[in-house]
């Protein structure tokens, strides 16, 4: 799944993070991209159109946060937006107490998955405590019942099946009286589906509802008809009423064009994901961690939101200023380290930026020696942090002594603060990204 959409995805992150500038040039080429990407994953016309407006728009506004690459907030725009599609946050089931039932419909196209999903459904339950019982009402397909047997003995959970019942609303009250009296909290009901929608299905399901008055209405859409499944999720959306979706074979070869347009289209969300044909294979369904893997950049979105939160904009702006007119002191070289710190292991966060970290060398991502760079600037007074050029050697020799570190030291991290100061100062005539306080 998704494996196609992943290449393009990671081609486009390739481009846009190195960027130290973007300009709306590169913004439209770049949507560009992203159109073609979807469609061709077959992800809704409406939904793609509304995706890369929305990105566009976003981009051209977002303000530019000294400290991150303007490349790489893209990327995040674009992730967010790409969540966004998937569902925003994870929905849980609503499953209530032990005393009452908590009854889960599930409906659904024949052999979308509907047995199989609910005989995984019940297993994950009783993993997680609860005590399911399944009811076979699909009375149509000959073999259904006793599939559905199997399936149970296999997952250890008791099924509820009459035999040679032929009205599924009653098989349902039989079942839940029975759930009631043997205390089962979890009541899930395998229905019959139908080779296309029609009629006569959906008057069954109407019936079933009414009288199983469920918490839960799952559809089961089958991931590998792409387009297909969006049409019949906003269908039984319409004609049934559904709480969730849970998108089946979504370990199949499909371009998941459905997973990224159920959401927008039919406005109920992706539950779970079938991934196999194992009864074990059933997951949540988590829009965050499956926008990273579509994007294949997962540490560039944590970087950036890393430094969002650390990063004060007032503070980024009065500190471009200060690149800018290359007042940049050493007192606010400190500050930034201290930001660094903040953001988290240095080493750690650097290994988060693509070909970074290959560029640095080991004692610039020493973090032991970040703390002595630390040190002899708070050795310092605060004229000399103020201009770094009254340091001459007596001063050199006081702040290696009072730092606890060597003149040796102490030239160095003022070799090292000029070239920051240098590279800051080329960085701010492009508004380029550098990251803060990184030595040169
Ligand atoms: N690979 C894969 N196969 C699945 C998945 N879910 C269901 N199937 C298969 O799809 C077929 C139809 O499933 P079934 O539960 O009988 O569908 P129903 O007619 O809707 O009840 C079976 O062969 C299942 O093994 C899944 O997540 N991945
Ligand atoms: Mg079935």
């Amino acid at each position: 799944m998704f494996d196609k959409l992943t290449n393009t995805f990671s081609d486009i992150v390739r481009q846009l993070s190195g960027k130290a500038k973007i300009s709306d040039k590169n913004i439209e080429e770049t949507v560009e991209q992203i159109k073609m990407a979807l469609l061709e994953a077959d992800v809704n016309l409406r939904v793609v159109r509304r995706f890369v407006n929305r990105t566009a728009e976003e981009a051209r506004g977002e303000k530019i946060l000294t400290g991150i690459a303007p490349g790489q907030q893209f990327i995040k725009i674009i992730h967010d937006r790409m969540v966004d599609l998937l569902g925003d946050e994870k929905q849980d089931l609503v499953l209530k107490g032990p005393d009452t039932q908590t009854v889960i419909l599930f409906c659904g196209l024949q052999g979308s998955g509907k047995t199989t999903t609910a005989a995984k459904l019940a297993l994950r339950l009783k993993k997680n405590g609860r005590r399911p019982l399944l009811v076979a009402a699909d009375l149509v397909r000959p073999a259904a019942v006793e599939q559905l047997a199997v399936l149970g003995r296999q997952t250890e959970t008791e099924v509820w099946r009459e035999e040679g019942a032929k009205n599924p609303v009653s098989v349902v009250r039989n079942a839940l009286a029975h759930a009631g009296k043997f205390q089962f909290d979890t009541v899930i009901v395998d229905t019959s589906g139908r080779q296309q929608i029609d009629e006569d299905l959906m008057n069954e399901l109407l019936k079933i509802k009414e009288a199983a008055r469920p918490d839960e209405v799952l559809l089961v859409a089958d991931a590998m008809t792409g387009q297909n499944a969006v049409d019949i999720a906003k269908a039984f959306e319409e004609k049934i009423g559904l709480t969730g979706v849970i998108l089946s074979k979504f370990d199949s070869d499909t371009r998941g064009g459905a997973a990224l347009s159920i959401k927008s289209i039919c406005g109920k969300p992706i539950k779970f994901a079938g991934t196999g044909e194992k009864i074990e294979d059933l997951e949540p369904f988590y829009p965050e961690r499956i926008a990273s893997r579509i994007l294949g950049m997962g540490d560039i979105v944590s970087l950036v939101e890393k430094a969002q939160q650390t990063i004060n904009q007032q503070e980024a702006e009065a500190l471009q200023l200060k690149m800018e007119s290359s007042t940049f002191t050493l007192a606010d070289f400190l500050d930034q380290f201290k930001r660094m710190r903040k953001m988290g292991s240095l080493k750690s966060l650097l290994e988060m930026v693509p070909g970074l970290s290959g560029q640095l060398r080991e004692e610039d991502i020493n973090e032991n020696e970040m703390k002595h760079q630390e040190a002899i600037i708070l050795s310092m007074t605060p004229v000399e942090r103020d201009n770094y050029r009254i340091i001459g050697p007596t001063r050199r020799k006081r702040i290696a002594r009072g730092s606890g570190t060597s003149v040796f030291a102490v030239n160095q991290l003022l070799k090292r603060f000029e070239k920051a100061r240098l590279m800051m100062k080329k960085a701010a005539k492009n508004k380029g990204g550098v990251l803060p306080g990184m030595p040169g």
